[in-house]
Parts: C-alpha cells; structure tokens; sequence
C-alpha cells in the first residue's frame, strides 16, 4: 500500500476514534512494534537502491506526521471531557438579563395624543427647532412690541441672522399654511424654549402639541367638538369642559380651556386649587391677519387652531407634581411609565 493512501486511512481511523482506548488501538495499529510504520521501515532493505532514499524521507515524513496526528486527536479527546466535566460549563445558569428600554413618558403621551387627532382626520407634522422671527412671530400676528419676543421670552441664537429657538410650535403651522391649500388639519408636536428660571412647574425646553384646521365653513362650534373628543379620549368619557374667553395675537375670539378636575370631579382639592377645574390648553378662530400673512382668502376659508404643553398634559392624567421629573433621568421615574 503506497504512503499517500496510508495517510488518507490513518485520518479515517481517527475519525471514529472517541475515547482513549480507541486512540491508543489506532496508536497501536500504526505505531506498535508490528505496526505500520514498523512495517514499513523493514521493508526498505528490499526496495531498489535508487529508490531507497526517497522511500526512506517518506516514511520519516509519515511517521512524524502521525505523531502530529496523534497529539492533537488527544488535546480534543480531552477538551471533550472537560465539557462533559461537572461545574467547567453550567448549561442550567441562568443567563445574563438583557436591560430591555420603554418609550419616555413624555413619548407616549404625545403618541397617544396625536393617535386621537389622527382618528379625527388630522395629519402629524414637524417643524425645525431653530426659527426666523418672521415664523415665530411676525407671521402669527405678535407685534413688534410684543414683550414675548424680547430677549428675555425668547432665545435669541447670537451672530445668526437673527434666528432664535422657536418658543411654541406655531411656527410650523405657519410653514404648513404658507406650502398648503386647504382644506388642512394638522397637528404639530415638539420642542420649544423659553428662557424661564428652572422650578417645579417651569422648564427651559418643554414640548407642545398644536393643532389647526383650516377649510370653508370651519366654525368655534367644530373646534369645540375636536377638542371634546380629544379631552375625553385622554382624561375619560366623563369629564365636563369648559371654555374661557381670552386674548392671544394669533386667534379671534380666543379661548382658555379647562376641564373639570380630574381629582375631586370639581368639588375643588388642593391639585385645583379649589377651583374644581382644570386649564388644559389655548384655542381660538385663527386670526385674518395669520391668514394674510400666509396668502389665505379669509373671506373664503376660516379655521380654529390650539396649542397644549405635553409636560402639563402628562403631569395632570399621571399625577406628576414637578416638571423636572421629566428631564433628569431618574429610573425610579421613568420605570413607572
Ligand atoms: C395656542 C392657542 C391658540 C395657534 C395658532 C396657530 C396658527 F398658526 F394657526 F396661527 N397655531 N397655533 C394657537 C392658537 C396656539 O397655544 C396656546
């Protein structure tokens, strides 16, 4: 039997080897006194002397060859013990627990706001956080001697065209107004700046969601009726709303709207101060000057539109009594949500 075929059976025998005793038949069978290897070794004072070098390397080299075999064939048996071995491998420990994230409180309860206007027809749209003074103010209608727009309502960002962090979200709808034909109704929700001072009920950024319809016909009526049904889909089917006269540059007439509180159910309680109602959020019919502003016929279309503080909304349904709660973090907090 030629060297090469030898070397192929050699790999075979291995193969099935699966316990020492095996290795060491194998060990024996090529190895051993009248092994194969023995065997070839004798039979070279018989090959022609040409040959007998060459003959020669090559049973050296399938000697060494099996050594090498051999060697690593018991590195693996015994590595297979080890895994059998008792306390090296516990396939009954349980693993390490991955640390699974929730959305933000902040997250959901906009999610869950916005779900119940998309159910009401409005689309959801977003704005960019950095804005120029004509959107933020200007094009709402807010006069030039408006104290909002000083540097003390406002943050001015310095040496860049007068841009600033956009205070309420509006901004947007007057993007929205001035790309699109109504009918529209759409709702904006995020960030906005304020440079308060930080304390239980104040916050420098906070979130806002606003809405708007525009379209012939849109009546106070309507917005009363979308706002109805985004109160009660929030805070219950049975809360009482009510609506307060007010004054914003940007609506005609202009509303504060409150609900009964969710609390004592209006008895008064100290969370509402004993008044029994609750204030929720700013509505009105948008102003003809808005419209103007952005090219809307106002003797043809009319439109209600409103704006809500998210952080408010949220610390009113879960009973949250301090705004920073929000921004720090704390998963004592947030694990609640
Ligand atoms: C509020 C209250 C009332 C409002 C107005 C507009 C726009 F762009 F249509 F003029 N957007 N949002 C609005 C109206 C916001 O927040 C308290």
């Amino acid at each position: 039997m030629d060297i090469d075929s030898l070397q192929a059976q050699v790999k075979n025998d291995l193969e099935k080897v699966s316990s020492p005793e095996a290795l060491e038949e194998v060990r024996v069978k090529y190895l051993g006194r009248k092994g194969v290897v023995a065997e070839l070794t004798g039979s070279i004072p018989g090959i022609p002397v040409q040959e007998r070098g060459e003959f020669g390397r090559k049973v050296n080299a399938f000697k060494s060859g099996l050594h090498e075999l051999f060697a690593k064939k018991e590195e693996s048996l015994k590595d297979g013990e080890a895994l059998r071995g008792e306390n090296i491998i516990d396939i009954g420990m349980p693993g390490i627990a991955q640390q699974v994230g929730t959305l933000h409180p902040l997250t959901r309860i906009t999610d869950e706001i916005c779900s119940v206007f998309s159910r009401m027809g409005f689309s959801v749209a977003e704005g960019p956080e950095v804005e120029t003074e004509y959107n933020n103010f200007t094009g709402l209608n807010i006069p030039l001697e408006h104290p909002s727009r000083e540097a003390f309502d406002t943050f001015y960002l310095k040496d860049y065209d007068k841009k600033l962090l956009r205070s309420h979200t509006s901004p947007a709808q007057v993007r929205i107004m001035q790309e699109k034909k109504p009918p529209l109704a759409v709702v904006v929700p995020g960030r906005v700046y304020r440079p308060d001072a930080v304390d239980a009920s104040h916050s420098f950024m906070f979130h806002q969601i606003e809405g708007l319809m525009v379209g012939e016909g849109i009546k106070f009526s309507d917005l009363k009726g979308v706002l109805e049904t985004f109160a009660k889909a929030i805070f219950g089917e049975g809360i009482k709303m009510r609506f307060r006269p007010h004054f914003f540059p940007f609506t005609e007439p202009s509303a504060e709207v409150d609900i009964s509180c969710i609390i004592c159910g209006g008895k008064g309680c100290s969370v509402c101060g004993r008044k029994g109602w609750l204030e929720i959020l700013g509505s009105g019919m948008v102003h003809p000057n808005v419209f103007k502003h952005v090219a809307i016929d106002a003797d043809k279309y009319s439109g209600f539109a409103f704006g809500m503080g998210v952080e408010r909304i949220a610390m009113l349904k879960y009973g949250i009594n301090d705004i920073r709660l929000f921004f720090e973090n704390d998963l004592r907090f947030l694990r609640q949500f």
